[in-house]
C-alpha cells in the first residue's frame, strides 16, 4: 500500500482566527483530515526554520547516533528514544550513514527529526505551538482539555529523506477513549515529489489495528485487529508553505521517501484531551516535574 497511482486531491480550506464553519466541520468527520491553507505565516515557518537548524548546530553526533526508521524500528530498542519524552532528541535518517560509519552527507542534511519536547522547553517552538487561533482551533474539533503531548521537527531529507509507514497516530499516543490529534505543519512546500503524506479518507472511523508500548522494559507493537485497511481512497496531502493539516487520531497516513533535491521540513504537534485516561504502559513518558500542560 505505498505506489502512487489514483490518487485525489485534499479539500482545501481556509481559517483566519481558527474557527471553523459547518462545511468545514463535516470534512474533518468525515474524512478525518483538515487542510487548512495559509493558517500560519511564511515569516513563523522561516523562524521555526532557522531555530530549528540552530538546534541542530548543537547536536553533536558523536554523542548519539540513533536512527529513526519505521521499517526496521531501530530506534525502539534505543534509551535514547524510549526517554526523549520530555526531552530533544535527534535522529538520524536510516541512509545517513555510509559502510564505514561516517556521514553521507553533512550534519544538517542527516537528521530524520528531533522530538519530543521542544513546545515545553524551547522559547521559539513554545511560541509557534501555543497560540489563540490554535487553542480556539482546538475546541472546534471537540477537545475539553487539550493537552500538548509530543512536538516533532521532521526534515524529510533532500535524496535520503526516509519513508514513514503506514501508521495512525492514536497506535503510538493511545489514550482511553481515544482523543489524540495531529496537527502538522508545512514550512515548506510538500509535494508528492518531497514525500508529501498520502492519507486513506474516512478510514478513520474504524477500530484501532494496533497499540506500541511499554512491556518488560522494552517498546513493542500489539496487535488489537488484524485485518487489513482498505486500499482506497487515497488522497495526497500535498501542502504549501504555511498549511496546517489537521489529522484525526484514527486516519492512517504514509509518506513516501523524499529521492528530489528539495527537502521537505515540517513541525507536528500532537495534542490529547485531559479528561481521557493515558495510561502507564504508554511509551512516550514525562517526569513529574513536566506535567503537560494546554495551549
Ligand atoms: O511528516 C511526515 O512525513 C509524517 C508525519 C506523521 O506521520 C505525523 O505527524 O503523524
Amino acid at each position: 500500500m505505498s505506489g502512487q497511482s489514483d490518487l485525489g486531491a485534499p479539500r482545501r480550506f481556509r481559517s483566519a482566527d481558527g474557527g471553523l464553519t459547518a462545511e468545514m466541520q463535516a470534512a474533518f468527520d468525515s474524512d478525518g483530515y483538515l487542510l487548512l491553507e495559509d493558517f500560519v505565516d511564511p515569516e513563523d515557518c522561516d523562524r521555526l526554520r532557522s531555530r530549528a537548524l540552530e538546534l541542530v548546530a548543537g547536536f553533536d553526533p558523536a554523542e548519539h547516533r540513533t536512527v529513526f526508521s519505521t521499517a526496521s524500528r531501530a530506534h525502539a530498542a534505543a534509551e535514547y528514544f524510549q526517554s526523549s519524552g520530555d526531552k530533544i532528541r535527534f535522529f538520524f535518517e536510516e541512509d545517513a550513514f555510509d559502510p564505514a560509519g561516517e556521514l553521507r552527507q553533512a550534519k544538517v542534511l542527516s537528521i530524520n527529526k528531533f522530538g519530543h519536547a521542544m513546545h515545553d522547553l524551547d522559547p521559539d517552538f513554545e511560541a509557534f505551538s501555543r497560540t489563540a487561533k490554535l487553542r480556539r482551533l482546538a475546541g472546534e474539533i471537540g477537545f475539553r482539555q487539550p493537552l500538548l503531548l509530543q512536538s516533532m521537527y521532521i526534515f524529510k531529507q533532500p535524496r535520503i529523506g526516509g519513508e514513514v509507514g503506514w501508521h495512525v497516530d492514536s497506535t503510538y499516543l493511545y489514550t482511553e477513549p481515544l482523543s489524540c490529534v495531529g496537527f502538522w505543519f508545512a514550512l515548506e512546500d510538500a509535494t508528492l515529489e518531497n514525500g508529501a503524506m498520502i492519507c486513506l479518507p474516512g478510514a478513520h472511523r474504524q477500530k484501532l489495528r494496533t497499540r506500541f508500548l511499554r512491556r518488560g522494559g522494552a517498546l513493542v507493537t500489539e496487535t488489537l485487529d488484524s485485518s487489513p485497511w482498505p486500499d482506497d481512497p487515497r488522497v495526497a496531502l500535498e501542502a504549501r508553505k504555511g498549511s496546517l493539516v489537521v489529522l484525526h487520531g484514527q486516519l492512517p497516513h504514509f509518506s513516501g521517501p523524499n529521492r528530489s533535491d528539495r527537502s521537505r521540513h515540517a513541525y507536528t504537534l500532537h495534542v490529547i484531551d485531559g479528561a481521557c485516561r493515558y495510561p502507564d504502559d504508554n511509551w512516550l513518558r514525562r517526569g513529574s516535574d513536566m506535567p503537560l500542560r494546554g495551549f
